[in-house]
Parts: C-alpha cells; structure tokens; sequence
C-alpha cells in the first residue's frame, strides 16, 4: 500500500482511550537503560580489542564471590579461563555475530553452570551468562518433535484463527507456560486476544481488548528489534549494574538486545495485578510492523533456556510469516476484485461526453466497490447522490475540513463528528466519509459515506482508568482485568487501506477521463472553428473575384476620365469654337444678307454658345477630375480589401499626420457633406505626433464614419435643426491619439453601441460597403480601440477612436 494512502488516515477508532492522563508519561519510561538485569545471570560489557570487562552486574560478588571492582578493568580470560576464552576471543575477532556456548565457571567452591550469549552495543561487547540450572531445557533437543512437526501443525492451519490458536498451542507445549495467548493490536494500538490456550481456569482473557498505555510505544519498539522478552520472577531482586554509566557512551548501558535486562516496575505490579509470575512474550511482526504478540503467563516463577526460547522465537516468526501469507492473499484478492470493479466501471464511462451524468454518478457500482451506504458527488456544479440521504449542505463543513487535511486529493472519516459536531446529527446514516476531491479550485468531489456502526467493546478492566497514579505521583497500573463494557456509538466502519487505494486510484482515472473529455471538446470546436474558416475562405474567394471584376470596371472608368482629361480640347467644344469663330469672322459679310442687327445677334450669339460651352467644359472637366480622384480613392479601397479577402490584417504602413488623413477623407465625401446641407466643423489638434499607419485604409475608415454621420441625417426627424458633424483630433494620454466623429443626427438607442460594432450593420442603406465591424477591425489591426456612443434614437452619435501614437518610433526620426 503506498504510504501516502496511509498518511491518510485521520483518527478515529478507539484511540480515545488511550488518552487517559499518565498514558504519556508510560511512554517515557526508561525500559532499555534500565541499569540492572535479572538475577540469574550475570552481565559483562567489554571493551574491545582488548576484551577487558568495563561495567559487571552486582550479582557477581554472590555468583562468582568476587566484588565487582575486583573484576573490572580485568581481562574477561579472567573470568572465563584461559581454555574457554579462547574460542570466545577467537568468535571475538572474526566479527562474526555471537552463538550461545555452555561455559563453566568456578564459583564458591563449586562450578556455576551458564550459557553464554553475546552482541554488541555501541561500541560495548554485551556478554551474557544465563544460569542454567533451574531453567527449563528442551534437551535432549529432537529436532522432528521441537521443531519439525510444530512449525507444520502452525503452517496447515485453515484460519487466522486455528492458526494463532495452533501457535498458541505449541508454544505452551515447549515453554510448559500455563496460560498462552495470542494478542493482536489494532490501529490505535489496543490489543485483542484472538487466542487463548491454558489449563482450566475461572479467568479468560479471550476476546478481551487491552488498552494502547499496556505496552507504550517505547516497549513495542524494542519488540520490533528483539522480538522474545522472559521475565523469570516478577519478585525477584534486580542485580544494578557497575559502575552505572560505562566508558561506552553518557548514558546506562542500552540493554535493547539482552536477554537478562530487568523489568519495569509498573510493568511488574501489572503482571501481580494479574496473578502473574512469570511471563514470556514473543512479538509478531508482519511487513516490518509489530501485528501482535504471543504472550505466555505462568502463576509461579519459571524460565527456560535459550535453545528452548529459539523454538519459541521460531513458532512466533512462522505464525507471522503465515499471517503475511494469508493477509497478502487475502489483500490480493480483494485488490484484485476491486481492481476489477473499478476497471469495468471506468470502461462504463470511458466514452462519454461528461462525468456530471447521473448513470455515471448514481451506479450502484460505486457503492458496492466502497462497500459504502452512500454517495455524494459535486461534479461541474451539478449535485448527485444515491443511498443514504444526508444532504450536501448537511454535509459541507465535513467536505471542507476533508478537502483542507486531503493530500494527493484523498481523505477519509471514520467518526464524522471529530471533524464537525453538526455530524451527531445525521450518524445513524452517515458517521464516516471517504473524500475524493476532483481538482484544485473546482470544488468538484465525491463522498462515500458509511453509516454508524454501533460496537460493544469488552476491555479488560476499565480502559479509561489504565493508568492512576499515587500520592508520591508514582504510576500504577489498573488493578482489576474484569471485563467492562463499552458502547462505541458514531462511527462508521474503518476505511481500509485498500479503499484509499482504490479512491485515489479511481480520483486519477476520473481525472483523466475528464480531461480526455476536456480534449475532446476542444478538439470539436477546434473541427466546428476550422469548419467555419474553411466557408470564410471560400466568401473570401468569392469577394476576391468579385473585387477583380469591379476593379476592372473602375480602372476603365479612370482610364477613360483621365484621356478626357488630357485632351486639350473636348471635340464638341472644339467645334462649336469653330463654328463660333467662323461666324464671328463672317459676321460683316452677312450683314447684307440679314440686316446689321441680327448678323450682330449671330455672331453674339455664336460668341456666347462658345463662352457656355467653355464654361460647361470646364465643369465637366472639374467633375470628371473629381471622378478621377474618386476613382482613384475607391481603386485604394479595393486594392486593399483585395488584400484582405486574400491575407487579412492591415496593410503596408507609412509615417503620416492624421489630420492630413481627415482633410483627404472629408474632400472624398465632400459632396455627400455639401448636398445635406451639413455643417462640419474640425477641430483638429496642431500638436499630434505623426502616426505609423496604412494610410489607405485610415482615410477609408474616417471616411465611412463621415459617410455614416452623414447618412444618418437622412433618417433624422428634426427639420429645423441644424446639422452639425464635428470632428477633432487631440493627442490623449501619452502615446495615444484620439480621433472624434460627433453628429447630431439619428443616433441609435445605446444598448445596441457593441452590436453594432460587432456586427458591422449599420441602418444605412448604401454606402462604401465598409460597416463598423470593418472600421473596428482596422483600428484594431493597428493597436487601436473604437467605440461607438449615442444618448438615444434622434440625439445623435459620437464615435471614438485612439491609436498608438508610437512615440518612441517618432524619436528614432
Ligand atoms: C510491557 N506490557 C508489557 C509487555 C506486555 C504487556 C506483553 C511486554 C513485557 C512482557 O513480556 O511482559 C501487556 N501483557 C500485556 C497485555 C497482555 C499481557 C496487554 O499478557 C494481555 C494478555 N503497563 C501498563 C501501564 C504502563 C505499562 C499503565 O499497564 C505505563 C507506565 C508499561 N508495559 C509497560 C512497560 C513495559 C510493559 C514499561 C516494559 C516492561 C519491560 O520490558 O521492562
């Protein structure tokens, strides 16, 4: 299981219990410097190379009559002879780790029979020598009937249960403890015993729970590194240790891996509050974590020796490795289940279109997989639930305080109460959540909820009372072990490490299917954008052709204008000047034909058709040299929509001065001015930098703003008023220009300011085909912004313009 899924775990269960007052004080009694062993051995701790003793157990004055300070600083081949010493030194030197030997000593006259047992300890060469008299041995040592057949009975049991009950079994028969019981923890470190082997007795410990404070956490530490721990005699008298603080280190001699160490008091009143005399407890570990013990009681002192305590050692690590076994199994399996629930719920909605779908949300797999009695999921917004019915805004103080202690997205409650008092309300529905957050900021997440489930635990004595202590302040343990019953009411079954599992593992593939969701649509409007530019492609196609062909039109119209204009002299004026000269040079000679009067009235006459067709000419010359230039101004405009239609953007740039722009626009649309009888005032400001821009289309653009202001004095209803159109330059706030185009003709009601500028349509009817939407689009081509402002129908408009002015540009002139 990965260890963040773990860390997860909020509390919850019955660690309440072990927060009594004392509890934190068993944690800091010293258990591995205790500074004494038990009695029925001795203890060495030499300094190496030399192996000279440095620290001695008391108790060698009255085992090998001779005081403590008569050993010390002395060669441990002193105590053990020359011929035992040396196999000794030599297992020394080779650094290999130490195997027990029987070794004889002389002692008051007679021989102190031990076995030897070493390690080594900073920088201390431990050596114990554990009597053997009086322990119980399984010598002769048959390898089939101590070990062989006991491992086998352990291995083939079918159950969890018949397993700890066979390990129990057969530790009692090679140790011959009377009461043999296997004890397992739990997640806050109460232990129940699931086993219990013994000779008849009125008192069973069987199914009891114990409190966390019975073993504190320093004491299952030390189980984790030496997993068998005797105490010979709750009563006998430890041997201290000389001196107290050895050459090896500040502190007492770490007794973590001794098989003498002596016992903590309060553990020792523990085992008399119990009628214990003796004990013997080999731990269980799985997966490195301390999953139980095998603890053994007898009424009298007992001990047995090291051969026997190995198969004891050995019977604990099979029953471990078979409840590794079985559990790995067991995991297996169930991981392999849920994997595949998960899997065919993943594919059920792999394809659609969106997780905010009640078929997705409110499949009965999801519960099943969780085994939970509820979900309530938030996804895009949208509220989902099926099972039990809390609501969301029930539950929103639970989801926050979930989302705020979640890491990786994933969080979970097994006591929804801890984490919102509000939660009492609805336990009996809901008292645990499994909180899966569906991305940062959304607020997105589903919720597993699992009702209450209300659990008679039976301690073994009264677990809040676990520890008291005295008037001196000294801790004591319970006395009684009777059982006391407890009610535990608003919590929901524990999440197991395998939900978690299976929640982040279904957050990520609901992530994933999400964003693959995201993707997808992206990817259809991406087809819909292109889909879509493809049929503006083919317009622009179209436009550019149509563009062409009036180009045409007008090129010819220009080209004929201007030939007429490069003629000196039009051919009908030409020859009315004839007709009039010839007249006028004939004009006496006609005189006797018609009379003095009328040959006068003639030639007059032919002198005035000549001077009105002069004069007709040269209007006509004046119009035609007009059309000229319009020609010319609308060939500029089509040349740059056909740039357009074909690239888009602005055109090429040049340095201009923007009042220049608006005099050539206003000469262009001149006559629409002059024929609405409008008045147009400019104010244009002197000082404005020259602007780099595409001069064609700018004058096209402030030309349909005044073709517009114009046009929309057509659809005015004001007769009387006069029409104004006032247009002004300024230079704005720096780097800017601003460009005004007021009128005070129909205006338009305000609301529709951005449609227009966005659509482009305008309520003119004719124009130079070139609406707003065009005029915003070439302002923007350049850096610039446009806007469009009216009070109301018949108040008139204004249209605002600012473009860069690109002052840095101006200075690198
Ligand atoms: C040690 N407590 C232990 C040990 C066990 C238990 C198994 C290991 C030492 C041993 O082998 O005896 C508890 N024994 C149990 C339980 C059962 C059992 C639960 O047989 C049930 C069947 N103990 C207290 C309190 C304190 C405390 C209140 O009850 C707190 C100060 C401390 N327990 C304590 C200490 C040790 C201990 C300090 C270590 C003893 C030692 O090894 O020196």
């Amino acid at each position: 299981m990965p260890q963040h899924v773990l860390e997860q775990l909020l509390p919850g269960g019955l660690e309440s219990v072990s927060q009594t007052p004392g509890h934190e004080r068993c944690a800091q009694e010293p258990v591995q410097i205790i500074g004494s062993i038990q009695s029925h051995g001795l203890l060495f701790a030499l300094s190496e190379p030399d192996l000279k003793v440095r620290q001695v157990s008391a108790n060698v004055s009255v085992l090998l009559g001779i005081s403590p300070q008569g050993i010390l600083g002395c060669s441990f081949a002193d105590v053990l002879g020359a011929p035992q010493f040396a196999p000794f030194q030599s297992q020394a030197g080779n650094n290999q780790p130490f195997t027990a030997r029987p070794v004889s000593l002389p002692a008051n006259n007679t021989t102190l029979e031990t076995i030897l047992i070493a390690h080594r300890q900073e920088g201390s060469l431990i050596v114990e020598l554990e009597i053997s008299a009086g322990a119980h041995s399984l010598k002769p040592l048959d390898i089939d009937v101590h070990i062989r057949s006991p491992l086998s009975r352990v291995e083939n049991a079918a159950s969890l249960e018949e397993l700890s009950r066979r390990a129990a079994e057969e530790i009692r028969k090679i140790s011959g403890f009377d009461r043999v019981m296997v004890y397992r923890f739990d997640e806050d470190w109460n232990g129940e015993v699931i086993a219990e082997v013994m000779s008849p007795s009125p008192v069973s410990y069987y199914g009891l729970r114990f409190p966390a404070s019975d073993i504190p956490p320093q004491v299952r530490r030390l189980f984790l590194i030496n997993p068998l721990r005797a105490i010979a005699d709750v009563d006998s008298i430890p041997a201290p240790l000389v001196p107290e603080i050895g050459p090896f280190s500040a502190k007492p001699l770490d007794l973590t891996r001794s098989v003498l160490r002596s016992a903590s008091p309060i553990h020792l009143e523990y085992l008399r509050n119990m009628g214990v005399q003796s004990s013997l407890t080999v731990s269980i570990v799985v997966e490195n974590q301390l999953w139980g013990m095998i603890a053994c009681h007898h009424p009298v002192a007992r001990r047995i020796d090291h051969s026997a305590r190995s198969v004891c050692e050995l019977i604990g690590q099979t029953l471990a490795s078979q409840i590794a076994l079985r559990m790995d199994n067991v995991v297996l399996q169930a991981r392999l289940t849920s994997r595949k629930m998960l899997e065919s719920y993943m594919g059920s909605i792999e394809g659609s279109n969106s997780l905010a779908d009640a078929k997705h949300l409110q499949s009965p797999r999801l519960l099943e997989l969780f085994d939970a009695d509820g979900l309530v999921s938030r996804v895009d917004g949208v509220v989902f639930s099926q099972g039990v019915t809390v609501t969301e805004e029930l539950l929103s103080p639970v989801v926050s305080k979930l989302q705020g202690v979640s890491s990786r997205g994933i969080a979970s409650s097994n006591m929804l109460s801890q984490l919102d008092a509000g939660a009492s309300n609805y336990a009996s529905q809901a008292s645990g959540a499994l909180y899966l957050g569906l991305g940062e900021g959304s607020g997105d997440y589903l919720l597993f909820l699992r009702r209450e489930l209300v659990e008679t635990v039976i301690w073994a004595g009264n677990p809040h009372q676990a520890v008291s202590t005295d008037e001196q302040d000294r801790l004591h343990p319970r006395t009684s072990f009777a059982a006391w019953h407890e009610t535990v009411r608003g919590r929901c079954r524990r999440w197991s490490g395998l939900d978690l599992e299976n929640a982040s593992f279904l957050r990520e593939q609901l992530l994933r299917v999400r964003d693959a969701q995201k993707l997808l649509a992206a990817n259809k409007a991406l087809a819909l954008a292109r889909e879509a530019q493809a049929v503006q492609a083919g317009r622009a196609e179209m436009a550019v052709t149509v563009l062409h062909d009036i180009g045409n039109a007008i090129t010819g119209m220009g080209t004929r204008s201007a030939q007429l204009l490069a003629e000196p002299d039009w051919p009908e004026t030409q020859s009315l000047a004839r007709l009039s000269a010839l007249l006028q040079s004939q004009a006496a000679a006609l005189v006797p034909v018609l009379g003095e009067r009328k040959a006068t009235a003639l030639g007059g006459l032919a002198t005035a058709l000549e001077r009105n067709l002069r004069e007709r000419e040269s209007s006509l010359r004046d119009n035609v040299r007009s059309l000229v230039r319009s020609v010319s101004h609308v060939q500029d405009i089509l040349s740059v929509q056909r740039q357009y239609a074909q690239l888009g953007g602005a055109g090429p740039r040049s340095r201009v001065v923007l009042n220049e722009l608006v005099h050539d626009a206003i000469a262009i649309h001149a006559t629409a001015v002059e024929k609405r009888a409008i008045r147009l005032r400019c104010s244009l400001s002197p000082d404005i930098p020259k602007l780099s821009i595409d001069r064609t289309r700018m004058v096209q653009v402030l030309g349909n703003l005044i073709r517009n202001a114009c046009e929309s004095f057509d659809r005015a209803e004001a007769p009387g008023q006069e029409r104004r159109i006032e247009i002004a330059t300024e230079d704005a706030t720096p780097g800017r220009v601003k460009l005004t185009v007021k009128d005070n003709g129909s205006g338009f009601d305000p609301a529709r300011a951005e449609t227009l500028l966005e659509s482009g349509v305008t309520s003119k009817s004719q124009g130079s085909g070139l609406g707003l939407a065009s005029c915003r689009s070439a302002v923007e081509a350049h850096g610039g912004r446009i806007s469009l402002s009216s009070e109301g129908v018949g108040k008139g408009a204004t249209v605002t313009i600012y473009l860069p002015s690109g002052q840095s540009e101006v200075q690198h002139d």
